[in-house]
């Protein structure tokens, strides 16, 4: 008995140490549908990497939660149980006040901005992910934020009381400041939450209101606000990472760069293509009008004065670099 014990253990160990010089896998989590730009961009990342590293890196992307749904991804990234994932990253607030300055309303509002303010805060954002055994890869932007409504919105008395899905802090604290009922829910949760009534108005792309078909669930109205550009970030869990040889690991970082030049692309056109999509398909596509413009533009003043206080010296020096 004894001796079988031990040659078990023998075995066990020499398939594990093998291991390390065998090909790695990584389960890549993704949040998004596989028809979102983010997810096929990143996909296309993880085939890029598979592909040329020579077998020694194999990164299997899995889209639309199936995986870990978009709530669970930083923590499963974080804990190992995903060695790669995407997470947008202004949900993440709590983690850091810094992975949501890209959500600050009218901090940045064209393209050139948000890349501004990205290269802006990226040193530090890096930095406060690396403490918490992160690796930072590559972050793409959503194209700009705007107003969705089942009925038609022309003054900020419209918008009281209305039933409102949020994605982040940002825009709870928007529902707020405006007197709406604030609910936070997943992108895939949308048209679920539209169709069944819990909510009757968003601020989102209008990718993700073209990919949850929104027009379907009573949704008429899109304001294109276009007062910031939330972006997902692709990060490695650290003890994954530390696994790979340097040519990986170098191999990775200029897939990554490859893979947010092209995703920052992509997002430029779907800021285009996605809202005559919705237009396409019937929804009244507009700007808010000057009242409407001018409430949120003080509902952004006021949010900026709150995250500068959350944010610090650490903030203080990233606003400071962007301006
Ligand atoms: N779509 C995601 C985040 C920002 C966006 O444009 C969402 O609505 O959850």
């Amino acid at each position: 008995m004894k001796l079988i014990k031990y040659f078990l253990t023998f075995f066990a160990s020499l398939v594990l140490f093998s291991n390390v010089s065998l090909a790695e896998k990584w389960d890549m989590a993704l949040a998004y549908g596989a028809g979102n730009f983010h997810s096929a961009n990143a996909t296309e990342f993880a085939k890029n990497v598979s592909e040329k590293s020579g077998g020694k890196l194999t990164i299997v992307a899995h889209p639309g939660g199936s995986l870990f749904k978009g709530g669970e991804i930083f923590r499963a990234v974080r804990t190992g149980q995903a060695q790669i994932g995407e997470r947008f990253m202004s949900a993440l607030g709590k983690e850091d006040p810094l992975l949501e300055v890209d959500s600050q309303p009218f901090l940045a509002t064209s393209y050139d901005d948000a890349m501004k303010l990205y290269q802006a805060s990226k040193k530090e954002i890096i930095k406060g992910l690396d403490a918490k055994g992160l690796v930072f890869l590559y972050a793409v932007p959503w194209p700009a934020q705007g107003l969705y409504s089942k009925k038609e919105i022309s003054s900020v008395a419209d918008l009281k009381g209305l039933k409102f899905r949020a994605y982040n802090s940002a825009t709870i604290r928007i529902a707020e400041l405006t007197g709406m009922a604030p609910t936070k829910i997943e992108a895939a949760e949308i048209s679920q939450a539209f169709s069944t009534g819990a909510v009757e108005s968003m601020i989102t792309s209008p990718t993700t209101g073209k990919n949850s078909k929104i027009w379907e669930n009573g949704v008429k109205y899109f304001y294109d606000i276009a007062a910031w550009f939330p972006k997902n970030m692709v990060i490695v869990h650290k003890g994954a990472w530390n696994k790979l040889d340097s040519a990986t690991q170098k191999l990775i970082m200029s897939e990554a760069a490859i893979a947010e030049k092209k995703g920052w692309e992509l997002s430029k056109k779907g800021n285009v293509a996605d809202k005559k999509a919705l237009a396409d398909a019937g929804m009244k596509v507009g700007k808010v009008n000057a009242d409407l413009q001018k409430h949120f533009q003080k509902v952004g003043s006021t949010m900026a004065e709150e995250w500068k206080k959350k944010a610090g010296d650490r903030g203080a020096s990233v606003l400071a670099a962007y301006k």
